[in-house]
């Protein structure tokens, strides 16, 4: 497949400023009328070219006159029409099978429903169209369907007209009149239920809200629809922006590819991230509904109103509202358990991925499927990149570049530098070097020494810069790094002098303080400010102070975390398990009734198997698994005490989302956890009677993690029983194969392998494949067995699913693209899979580019 290149960029040679869609649905057979107003875009003799994937041209006419097979022809699923004057209106037809679209991308078919997904190149499946985003058109759709099947017809922008027709069949016009690229282009038809809101903007205007899910969800809306309207107040306090449309509507669909999808006024969701009740949901799925719900909200300004030129600036959209999705998240909750979570999920997913084969900046330079870079880097080292920015300019000067930033460039196109031009002129601010976070890959090493001189009472703090080679950069410039820091005296325990933010820019740069009595002890990366590895010398002694004293809460959970990761790697080098200040700190973590309790229960958990394997040259996966086992198990019994005192006290009568009692519930499930790793001999059956007793689903599941993890008896008896009380609810029964994938059991591997062959077991959905495959994917005890079995088995099933659904099946090669990370006979084994892939004849391009690069 070709090589798309930034550099390569071209502006469009024709416009499309209007389009007129007419839709006779049927999931058989649908037939699809596009009307397109075309316009020169300067002075050229080129052709008109009309992007199409699959489909075959019906009819095409220019200027109302029917073209006949010689005036146009194809190109690799490219119409080509070569037109005489500046203006025209061009007509085409074409007949499209939703029914078989089992790729989810354009028009498809998902339970009764018929929804479409055009991001990034799925519009081209539904007519042709110059499909890239720095089209722009206004849109006007009519769409006709069975009226009873269908009675719901759905589309962006506003409702205009609709009515009956002959033989049972309907209409609706919908008319959106912002101009927008195709990819935002949404339909939805089906029988669908509505939960009606309505909302005031802050110039007087009112929105009629509607989320649309099957007639039976519909008691479990309420959380997202409060998220929507938290969402839109919070998006005009907090950043100026008001929503422009009478209507915003949002539809649940369960076989969909990504998280949700912000087309403009029809957001389309997975219904994953928009049902909730208590029995069914935990309380991160409440959290992951709030997030996405706003994340797709914003980018009504940012990604709607603004768009990106071309996909190379995917980041514009995405890290900048991943950024804006992360404050609102930091802003309706805990901002300090919100930023470990962001920090756990950027070391987990984006610091692997800049490790490895795929490793590519914010701002790729070239793909050969696009889809491929909806990655952790775009996502969320672009938030980063954007939180950067937002420290160095600080609040207000932040707010008057983006809303220069929107001024600016309303209804455009535009690219990356666009915004940082906006960031600089608005905030009026210097950013030439901090660019190169857009361009340079890599994860910053950045090595601090504080050096303490007695005589003088100063500490010299010597910084050193590295960024490791990645693909196609092996060598990289220095970045511009803001490093924040903050001294404690170890003796009060007292801050001294507040905490300062210093611009690293050089390779290596020094900076000196003065008068301390003695060495102070340096908190560093405070909030974790920048997105980089920190390598400092801290002591075990420091640590512990760091993790009694600290004010600021993430440095305060990383010292945690650190003091527990020295002690498992001296364990797994071979020394004694020195868990004495592990147990000290946890204790003293626990004891400190100043402590919001969710904050406690996130820094008296262990880091994870697989963060523990990033830390290490060579990851040993059974060695990492037997020293965290080992390592729980002593501070289990070191303070089983304190733990039941906690499981006790946590439990609470009757079901609340408050904070406490969603922070009683996080507490109450790592209590458990220890509890039982502790060997008491009545762990499994306090799990299980917490398991059996739970009205509500975080603690059920907790429990049935735990239980998943051992081999009592109770282990079979609660997977039976969730499995009977949740049968037929699709999103549970996914929790109940992730629940399994995820467990450190030792035959997990077997059991996945069984999994895959259970009766509710089905590739066509991405939310049940992914709950299996990636799940288990991302255990790195089980995926990892020395036998190779893993890998087999998530090779299998990518080759399996690329016919299906190319995009998801392309989503699982990454892990066995580690390959280099580990032991010379897992690297060959997982090689061999790779070859394996690439060498599968028919293999789609999403899976071939992520197979042959994770081998390079
Ligand atoms: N902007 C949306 C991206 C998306 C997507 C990408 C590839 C394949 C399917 C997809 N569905 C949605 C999601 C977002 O970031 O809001
Ligand atoms: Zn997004």
């Amino acid at each position: 497949p070709p090589v798309i290149r930034r550099e390569d960029y071209k502006a469009p040679l024709w416009q499309v400023p209007q389009i007129a869609l007419e839709f006779d649905l049927d999931p058989a057979a649908t037939l699809v009328k596009a009307r397109l107003t075309v316009t020169r875009a300067g002075s050229h003799d080129r052709p008109l070219r009309l992007d199409g994937d699959g489909l075959t041209p019906r009819a095409v006419s220019v200027d109302g006159k029917a073209l006949s097979a010689g005036d146009w022809r194809m190109d690799d699923g490219v119409l080509i029409i070569a037109l005489p004057g500046d203006d025209h209106v061009v007509e085409t037809e074409v007949e499209i099978v939703p029914a078989s679209n089992t790729q989810l991308m354009g028009l498809y078919a998902s339970g009764g429903l018929l929804c479409t997904q055009c991001e990034p190149e799925g519009f081209r499946r539904i007519t042709f169209f110059p499909d890239r985003p720095d089209v722009l058109s206004r849109y006007d759709v009519t769409m006709r369907a069975d009226k009873a099947a269908y009675p719901v017809l759905l589309a962006n922008g506003d409702p205009i007209e609709q009515g009956d027709l002959a033989d049972g069949r309907h209409r609706a016009r919908w008319v959106d009149p912002f101009p927008k690229p195709s990819y935002l282009f949404a339909m939805v038809a089906g029988n669908l239920a509505c939960n009606a809101d309505s909302f005031t903007t802050m110039s007087g205007r009112e929105v009629k809200l509607g989320i649309w899910v099957a007639e039976n969800d519909l008691p479990r809306t309420g959380h997202a629809m409060k998220a929507l309207k938290d969402s839109m107040a919070w998006d005009e306090r907090t950043y100026g922006r008001e929503y422009d449309l009478d209507v915003f509507n949002i539809v649940a669909v369960a076989d969909f590819n990504f998280g949700a999808m912000e087309n403009k006024g029809l957001n389309i969701f997975n219904s994953r991230y928009v049902l909730a009740d208590p029995e069914t949901a935990t309380d991160p799925d409440y959290d992951a509904i709030e997030s996405v719900v706003a994340h797709e909200y914003f980018h009504n300004w940012s990604g709607d109103r603004v768009t990106c030129r071309d996909w190379f600036q995917l980041s514009l959209k995405e890290g900048f509202t991943v950024y804006r999705d992360q404050s609102f998240s930091a802003d309706m909750g805990s901002p300090a358990v919100k930023r470990i979570e962001d920090v756990r999920v950027l070391r987990a997913a984006q610091f692997q991925e800049d490790a490895g084969p795929l490793a590519h900046p914010i701002r790729p330079e070239s793909y050969m499927e696009i889809s491929n870079f909806y990655t952790a880097t775009v996502y969320n080292k672009g938030a980063e990149v954007i939180r950067m920015m937002a420290l160095l300019l600080g609040p207000e000067r932040f707010r008057k570049g983006t809303d220069l930033y929107f001024a600016r460039h309303d209804g455009q196109a535009v690219t990356c530098e666009d915004f940082v031009k906006a960031m600089e002129d608005g905030g009026d601010i210097d950013l030439s070097q901090f660019r190169l976070w857009y361009s340079q890959a890599g994860t910053p090493r950045v090595t601090v020494r504080p050096s303490y001189d007695p005589e003088s009472g100063a500490l010299t703090l010597a910084m050193r810069q590295t960024i490791p080679a990645t693909p196609g950069q092996d060598v990289k410039q220095p970045m511009a790094i803001p490093v924040k820091f903050a001294l404690f005296d170890p003796a009060t325990g007292e801050k001294h002098d507040g905490e300062e933010v210093l611009l690293l820019t050089e390779a290596q740069m020094e900076t000196r303080r003065e008068g301390f009595a003695q060495a102070p002890v340096l908190s560093i990366n405070r909030g974790f400010a920048a997105p980089v590895i920190i390598e400092a010398e801290q002591s075990a002694q420091d640590l512990a102070f760091l993790a009694a004293h600290d004010d600021d809460p993430f440095s305060r959970y990383e010292a945690m975390q650190q003091l527990m990761i020295h002690a498992l790697l001296g364990s797994i080098a071979g020394g004694p398990l020195d868990s004495a200040a592990v147990i000290d700190s946890i204790r003293g973590t626990i004891a400190d009734a100043a402590l919001d309790r969710s904050f406690v229960a996130e820094a008296v958990r262990l880091p994870s198997e697989a963060y523990l394997g990033d830390q290490m040259q060579v990851v040993d996966p059974d060695a990492i698994h037997a020293a965290r086992d080992a390592l729980q198990r002593e501070i289990g019994v070191a303070l089983q005490k304190e733990w039941r005192a906690i499981h006790a006290e946590c439990a609470r009568n009757g079901f609340s989302l408050s904070a406490d009692a969603r922070a009683a519930r996080k507490l109450r499930g790592v209590a458990l956890n220890y509890i039982v790793a502790s060997d008491a001999e009545d762990g499994p059956a306090l799990a299980f009677d917490q398991f059996d007793r739970a009205d509500n689903m975080t603690e059920r599941q907790a429990a049935l993690a735990i239980l998943a993890s051992g081999a009592s008896g109770e282990r079979a008896q609660a997977l039976a029983a969730f499995y009977d009380r949740y049968a037929g609810n699709a999103l549970v029964v996914d929790k109940w194969f992730q629940t399994q994938a995820l467990s450190l059991h030792p035959d997990v591997v077997e059991m996945v392998e069984a999994l895959g062959q259970h009766p509710d077991f089905t590739l066509s959905n991405p939310n049940r494949a992914r709950a299996l495959y990636a799940a288990f994917a991302a255990n790195q005890w089980g995926f990892n067995s020395k036998d190779g079995k893993g890998y087999r088995m998530v090779a299998d099933a990518i080759i399996a699913l690329d016919k299906l659904n190319p995009q998801t099946a392309a989503r699982l090669v990454p892990p066995l693209g580690r390959w280099r990370r580990f032991d010379d006979e897992r690297g060959a084994m997982m090689k061999a899979e790779l070859e394996r892939i690439a060498a599968t004849p028919n293999l789609s391009k999403d899976v071939l580019e992520q197979a042959t690069k994770s081998l390079a």
